[in-house]
């Protein structure tokens, strides 16, 4: 018997603001880290030169053209849309004393449209993006003074959008500081570790405030953190390498258990220790941090292994999460190995972890894409993918875990965060544009639009079993 998913479940696609708005300049914005980025995460930062080609200048003009963008998301059926708010809309430069107002207008109208077509808006309030100007003059949040531009920003927007978002996030994959510290946090490549976790605190605390602050000032809204639900398995059952498992699994699974407990756990003073580093913890910072969250939100799109042997694990070197690639896993066209069964397993060990509602807020295939003869995509292997993980997410919700929703991520074409093409797609849409700039920026349904629409259509139930 198939099985209906919660009539509650919240059914969207996530995007997030510089991958798709470009206008980096318009209405009065700063620039943020991310327009000095564009190759990517994955690249260095550089200077901007008048004339230098930045495909998010413009990605997909979703400044512009989210009337026609949220119609088409209206037509799949979604019930709810990840985005989030370009923090330099609203204070250019950060340490602004007033926010800019014509910012603040601009998500104005994007909300409404979404009100207009029935669809709830989940809001990130920093998605990989900090003001340039704060990781210029400020070391980024290495500094504790960023903490209360931080949470200025976040009360200007609640008291803004709060009486129609009910619905927030904090920082976007906050535990990718540790391995991207200038996308995550406005830090050199080559941080040392005692100004890498020392930034990571400050960032843990600005978000337990914006928690605290949402909490006051939209009593009926609910608020999550976000993490790169990058979870290990052990290569092998050697004791050693399951303890290996153990040991890099925390290193992520620290963020979520300080944001959901409000307290750091006691295995990181044995890792501060080993790491030689001790790290500025004030009595305010310890009754800031106590303010937790009310969901656990988090991205999924692979696996890997961890071992203990040197040799092996020497492998892992090669990618951005040190993962051991896994031998049972097929990957995706960028490496990142395909595992829907992990879906399931990482929804029962966060509810076991923590008893708060989760929400999968990221999941989805980037891959080439060729439109047909009849100028239309045909990606069946992402209707694969994507069926196979909602499958493994009803899973869970039968296993007793308390599934809020899902957003597959980039329901319509977008930059990619890590590599700043075009061409790895995601989209449900594909959007007329290349990793060149090139294109009519057309936005045209692909066979998996039809599909994901038939799947809301049935709660779930059109979904085909899958392991
Ligand atoms: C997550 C980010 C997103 C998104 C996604 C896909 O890490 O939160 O911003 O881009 O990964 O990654 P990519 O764009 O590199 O393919």
């Amino acid at each position: 018997m198939s099985f209906r998913f919660p009539d509650s479940f919240l059914w969207g696609g996530a995007i997030a603001a510089n991958q798709v708005e470009g206008s980096h300049v318009t209405d009065g914005k700063g620039l943020s880290t991310s327009d000095v980025q564009p190759k990517g995460a994955f690249g260095e930062p550089v200077e901007r030169v008048d004339g230098d080609f930045n495909i998010k200048d413009v990605a997909i003009d979703f400044y512009n053209r989210y009337p026609e963008d949220i119609a088409l998301f209206a037509e799949m059926g979604f019930t709810t849309l990840r985005l989030s708010i370009a923090w330099t809309r609203i204070f250019p430069n950060g340490d602004d004393a007033e926010p800019n107002e014509a910012g603040l207008a601009y998500y104005d109208k994007l909300l409404a449209e979404l009100e207009a077509h029935g669809i709830t808006p989940l809001l990130t309030l920093s998605h990989y993006e900090m003001p340039l100007h704060l990781a210029k003059e400020y070391q980024g949040w290495a500094s504790r003074d960023v903490i209360p531009m931080f949470e200025k920003y976040a009360r200007t927007v609640f008291a803004r959008y709060g009486h129609r978002v009910k619905h927030w996030l904090t920082f976007n994959e906050i535990n990718v500081t540790l391995h991207q510290p200038f996308t995550g946090a406005g830090l050199p490549r080559e941080v040392d570790e005692q100004t890498r976790y020392q930034a990571i605190h400050h960032q843990l605390v600005a978000s337990a405030k914006a928690v605290k602050a949402c909490h006051e000032m939209i009593p009926d809204a609910k608020i999550g953190n976000m993490i790169l639900g990058a979870v290990l398995y052990p290569y092998t059952c050697h004791p050693s390498d399951v303890m290996k498992t153990l040991q890099q699994n925390r290193e992520w699974l620290m963020f979520g258990d300080i944001q959901a407990r409000g307290y750091y756990p006691t295995y990181m003073t044995r890792k501060f220790k080993e790491l030689g580093i001790e790290i500025e913890i004030t009595e305010e910072d310890e009754e800031a941090l106590k303010e937790t969250i009310d969901f656990v939100s988090f991205s999924y799109y692979m696996t890997g292994c961890a071992s203990a042997d040197p040799e092996i694990s020497d492998k892992a070197a090669a990618n951005m999460l040190e993962m051991v690639p896994n031998p049972h896993l097929k990957a995706s066209e960028w490496g990142w190995q395909i595992d829907p069964v992990g879906l399931r397993y990482l929804l029962n060990f966060l509810y076991d972890r923590y008893q708060l509602p989760l929400f999968v807020v990221e999941n989805g295939l980037g891959a080439k894409d060729v439109l047909n003869e009849e100028g239309i995509v045909e990606d069946d292997y992402r209707i694969q993918y994507l069926n196979d993980h909602l499958f493994q997410i009803g899973e869970a919700i039968q296993d007793g875990v308390d599934v809020m929703g899902y957003t597959s991520w980039g329901p319509i074409d977008l930059v990619s965060a890590s590599t700043a093409q075009l061409s790895k797609r995601y989209g449900f849409i594909y959007v007329d544009r290349d990793d060149n700039g090139n294109g009519t920026l057309e936005r045209k349904p692909k066979k998996s639009f039809y599909w994901y629409k038939s799947i809301i259509e049935s709660q779930g139930e059109k979904l085909i079993p899958s392991e």
